[in-house]
């Protein structure tokens, strides 16, 4: 190779390697998540097994049941709770199984265990949301809001969601 194709060589590989840098990657917008159990780091994977805060998504906290869940959510918001609101999600229907609490978008549900398994919603206050066939918001959407309960998403929508944004 000759010197004047080394030169450009080294050039073209600049330019590549300052496009890769500068390009913003769809969809890492976002942190990673964060999360722990009782003050412990836990994978964010385990976190669809859990009970967790997610309302400050990236950073979750976890617990072992949904007694100590609802202790620590009113702890946070009190009486603001009504005001400010937020989405619960669960894995089963009939408000059963592993729940996280939403307040915030998320546009991988899968990071954090979530994938394609939540059966039942209650909007708590004013809290609007929507859920995602997709990652990314892609695919339909199934709206949240007020207060509503919803014992079961229905079949259409079962087992379904993998994003959510508010
Ligand atoms: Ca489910
Ligand atoms: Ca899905």
């Amino acid at each position: 190779m000759n010197p004047h194709m080394r030169r450009l060589l080294v050039f073209v590989s600049l330019v590549a390697m300052v496009m890769a840098v500068s390009v913003p990657v769809q969809g890492s917008e976002s942190a990673p998540p964060d999360a722990e159990l009782e003050g412990r780091p836990i994978d964010p994977i385990d976190v669809g097994e859990l009970f967790c805060d997610a309302i400050d998504y990236p950073d979750i906290e976890c617990f072992a049941s949904h007694a100590e869940l609802d202790a620590a959510i009113v702890a946070r918001l009190g009486e603001g709770l009504l005001e400010s609101g937020y989405i619960r999600a669960y894995a089963d229907s009939n408000f059963g199984g592993a729940s996280m609490a939403l307040d915030g978008d998320i546009s991988n549900l899968g990071s954090i265990g979530w994938n394609n398994r939540i059966s039942s919603i209650r909007s708590f206050g004013s809290e609007s949301g929507t859920f995602y066939e997709n990652t990314g918001y892609g695919g339909w959407g199934y709206f949240v809001c007020c207060n509503q309960q919803i014992l079961y998403v229905g079949d259409l929508f079962n087992d379904q969601f993998s994003s959510f944004d508010t």
